[in-house]
């Protein structure tokens, strides 16, 4: 295609990009300044839920070296840094009658004024899975709408009065999904229940994360009103919602496969987003669950519908998608990364569940547009290099694998901006530095930045390189000139 027939592009003047983080995957330091425990503090620390049988207490020590985290964040040039707040930090034991900790706010309070200080745009997420103990002792957290909605509301309304006149952008929670599929259906998250008795003495993976999601969705859509309503005047933000979903692709062409697939986007991404952005439960989930998928009334509803002012996204990978199974929690559908010829999707991560497959992206940033009409902020995208951690260090910052999948999905994301017209306002890859990876521990590394956990020093890869030094100024001058990449970096697309 010659340049100048090209169509222009609708990346914004004010795309943001940066990198991404949650606050008990970096933060440790968890006994000080009045923090109490979440739920992941316990859970993390019972023998057998995560992979090395490491805990958050330490984690890459970002509460204490906050100010070298930032410093490193200026030498990459980030425009926006994506984090999340501690609930019991800010108020230890969590519900709407206990007390607020002054040291909690503070310590944010100097986070954001140094990120502002040095021309870094805070993004910051209310609720990166760690819910305060206290709150899952006290009424079972998420399973009890009557008192989270209200308690995650005043937990809202604290940080907004608080943090608001500096925070403009907010995500109100991180992947519902994950908060109720591995919280409460497969217990491999905190607090870890299932109906599976060798993992858990409780729980009910039938029913219980069809409510967990409803009521994550009602404390999203309530804090989100909160905002609109006493907020958004004087302080001007936006709010919205992220939701991971991955690309799912049929398997072949036959038609119980296509099914298949637009069933497992139903029940991973619409069963959230159909909600919040159509103000529906998609028909194939109340199909499958009848009366076990809980029912909103006309005034909630009301209150969801619109509850995002944009479209959060995190992705990761493509699933090929077969009809069968009888596995709810992927609407009964069977999930691979082998083609039907035998090859494979793509590179395969350290994790299992991640094959690297930018056209996937591209066609998920298309389906999402299509069905929502609402601008995306890429909040989460990344690649954990198989076998990273056995590797000496020196290796493991030649981090090829990793370059690949972001030449691949930046390559995806200005594809779908300039020939597809998706309008796409944010790019945030997962992770800024190395942490810790939830149930894998220490063991899959996400960081664009090494952290060798015995000194605590932070080494860039190739990977941090690479999208600093090339892409992101790139993006910028594409935007400028109006060109997608395949222009300026030749051999790109
Ligand atoms: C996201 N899956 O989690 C989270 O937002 C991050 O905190 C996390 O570190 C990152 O992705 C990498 O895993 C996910 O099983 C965890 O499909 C698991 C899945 C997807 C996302």
């Amino acid at each position: 295609m010659n340049t100048a027939d090209l169509p222009v592009s609708k990346l914004p003047k004010d795309f943001l990009w940066g990198f991404a983080t949650a606050s008990f995957q970096i933060e440790g330091s968890t006994d000080v300044d009045g923090r109490a425990k979440s739920i992941w503090d316990d859970f993390s620390k019972q023998p057998g839920k995560t992979q090395d049988g490491r805990n958050g207490d330490i984690a890459t020590d970002s509460y204490r070296l906050w100010k070298d985290d930032i410093a490193l964040l200026v030498k990459y040039g980030v425009k926006s840094y994506r984090f999340s707040i501690s609930w019991p930090r800010i108020i230890p034991l969590g519900g709407r009658n206990d007390p607020i900790n002054p040291k909690g706010i503070e310590w944010y309070s100097n986070f954001i004024d140094a990120l502002l200080d040095n021309g870094i745009i805070p993004f910051v997420t209310l609720y990166h899975w760690d819910l305060p103990q206290a709150l899952h002792e006290r009424y079972k957290g998420w399973l009890n709408k009557d008192e989270i909605v209200q308690d995650y509301v005043r937990y809202a309304r604290v940080c907004f009065e608080a943090f608001g006149g500096r925070v403009k952008h907010w995500l109100t929670m991180n992947e519902p999904w994950c908060i109720s599929v591995l919280g409460y259906g497969r217990g491999i998250h905190a607090p870890g229940r299932s109906s599976d008795r060798h993992r858990s003495p409780e729980g009910d993976s039938s029913t219980e994360p069809w409510i967990v999601g409803h009521n994550v969705i009602l404390s999203h859509a309530n804090a989100v009103k909160l905002y609109r309503e006493e907020f958004k005047e004087t302080q001007g933000g936006q709010i919205g919602i992220t939701l991971n979903g991955d690309w799912a692709m049929p398997y072949d062409n036959s038609p119980k496969n296509i099914a298949a697939a637009q069933q497992a986007m139903d029940a991973a991404l619409g069963w959230f987003a159909d909600p919040i952005y159509l103000g529906r439960y998609p028909t194939f989930l109340k199909k499958m669950l009848g009366d076990r998928l809980p029912d909103f009334t006309p005034e909630e509803l009301r209150v969801i519908k619109g509850s995002s002012d944009f479209y959060g996204m995190n992705t990761y990978t493509t699933n090929l998608c077969k009809a069968g199974g009888d596995d709810e929690l992927q609407a009964k559908v069977i999930y691979t990364f082998t083609r039907p010829d035998g090859t494979q999707l793509g590179t395969q991560a350290h994790c299992g569940w991640l094959q690297d497959y930018p056209d996937g992206f591209r066609a998920l940033l298309n389906y999402v547009w299509k069905r929502y009409r609402m601008p995306i902020y890429v909040t989460e995208n990344g690649f954990a290099v198989k076998n990273e951690n056995s590797k000496p260090m020196k290796e493991a910052l030649l981090d090829h694998d990793r370059v690949q999948y972001f030449r691949g999905t930046t390559n995806a994301l200005l594809s779908a901006v300039v020939e597809d017209g998706v309008d796409i306002r944010a790019y945030f890859p997962w992770s800024f530095v190395d942490n810790f990876e939830w149930a894998d521990g220490y063991v899959t590394r996400f960081g664009v930045t090494y952290v060798d956990y015995e000194t605590q020093a932070r080494h860039p890869k190739e990977s941090a390189k690479f999208l600093v030094k090339v892409y992101f100024p790139v993006i910028l001058l594409c935007c400028f000139l109006k060109v997608p990449l395949a222009t300026v970096v030749p051999g790109t697309c």
